[in-house]
């Protein structure tokens, strides 16, 4: 089989994220993808503190931290900026998490959309504000525990739908948009290849399991991710021109395999399993639909 995952570094030892972080991984990939003529953009996350603290930091790229609203102001600007310069060669990336973009920050993303920019915004989506205690956030799936939807005797485990913002981004008729995951890392370098060949917005959001938040062996970050596309309940798609292409996995498994293996989901009796097994197939229709149309 031929590499497809460049074999050039630009993440390096020495930062301070957790073992088996998936959003480690997720920028660890996109840096492959994008390459040394990159900069990049954080907003308050995990992301903030992972890379190091001044005056060291573990990226060999250019690193903009934003407050948490700003990171699609801040990819506007920064771009603008680099065009003046003639610069228009290098990538502005945004990399912010699922807190920073499915809530404080979609203003920012779907107004620096909505302005054409040139720019990749990338969402690291580890599904609840982690860096600051697991608390919920609107990219959080129905049925977790977090700290802010604590399963005491009450069970209050989130009672809302997980807000899927790459589909969000699909109505607003970005450029390209993509949904990937980590398991599958050649389909994710497919996509930056691809993103990177657009000049406008592009909007990719990558599934970062998170072994403190999601309650899991570090070991299995790799697996939870695969298991994830493999149920259905984080769907594999690309979305261009008009046009949606969903990944339909070569094997397919049970969601409750995926929803056993994680300690957020251990509070699920049997029938709450079967409303998420059936609100995930809901939604696989409603992308096969989209797909044909
Ligand atoms: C305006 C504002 N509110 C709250 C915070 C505190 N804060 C820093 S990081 C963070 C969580 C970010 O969650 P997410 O975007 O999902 O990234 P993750 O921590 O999961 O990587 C919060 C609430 C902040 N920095 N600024
Ligand atoms: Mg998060």
């Amino acid at each position: 089989m031929p590499l497809t995952i460049p074999r050039e570094e630009y993440m390096q030892q020495g930062h301070t994220a957790c073992a088996g972080c998936g959003a480690t991984l997720s920028m660890r990939y996109v840096l492959k993808g994008m390459g040394p003529k990159s900069a990049v953009v954080v907003p308050a996350s995990c992301w903030s503190v992972i890379p190091g603290e001044l005056p060291y930091t573990s990226l060999k790229v250019p690193l903009l931290y934003t407050p948490f609203a700003s990171a699609g102001a801040a990819i506007s600007g920064l771009r603008e900026g680099l065009d003046a310069q003639g610069k228009q060669d290098y990538n502005v990336i945004a990399f912010a998490g699922d807190g920073g973009t499915a809530d404080i920050g979609l203003q920012g993303l779907s107004a620096a959309v909505e302005r054409g920019h040139n720019v990749l915004y990338v969402m690291y989506d580890n599904e609840a504000y982690m860096n600051t205690g697991i608390q919920r956030s609107g990219s959080t799936p129905y049925g977790a525990w977090t700290t802010t939807t604590p399963v005491g005797s009450k069970r209050d485990y989130k009672r809302e739908n997980k807000k899927f913002v790459a589909d969000l981004m699909m109505a607003q008729n970005a450029p390209y948009v993509a949904t990937a995951a980590i398991g599958f890392p050649e389909d994710l370098e497919r996509k930056l290849s691809v993103a990177k060949s657009i000049k406008g917005p592009k909007f990719i959001q990558i599934l970062s399991p998170c072994p403190p938040g999601w309650n899991y062996n570090s070991a299995d970050t790799v697996r939870v991710s695969r298991l994830a596309v493999e149920s259905r309940i984080f769907p594999l798609y690309e979305f261009r021109n008009g046009k949606l292409t969903l990944f339909k996995p070569s094997k397919t498994v049970p969601v409750s395999q995926y929803l056993y293996l994680q300690g957020r989901f251990s509070h699920l009796y049997d029938s709450e399993v079967k409303v998420i097994e059936s609100a995930v197939e809901e939604r696989w229709q409603s992308l096969l639909r989209k797909e044909q149309v």
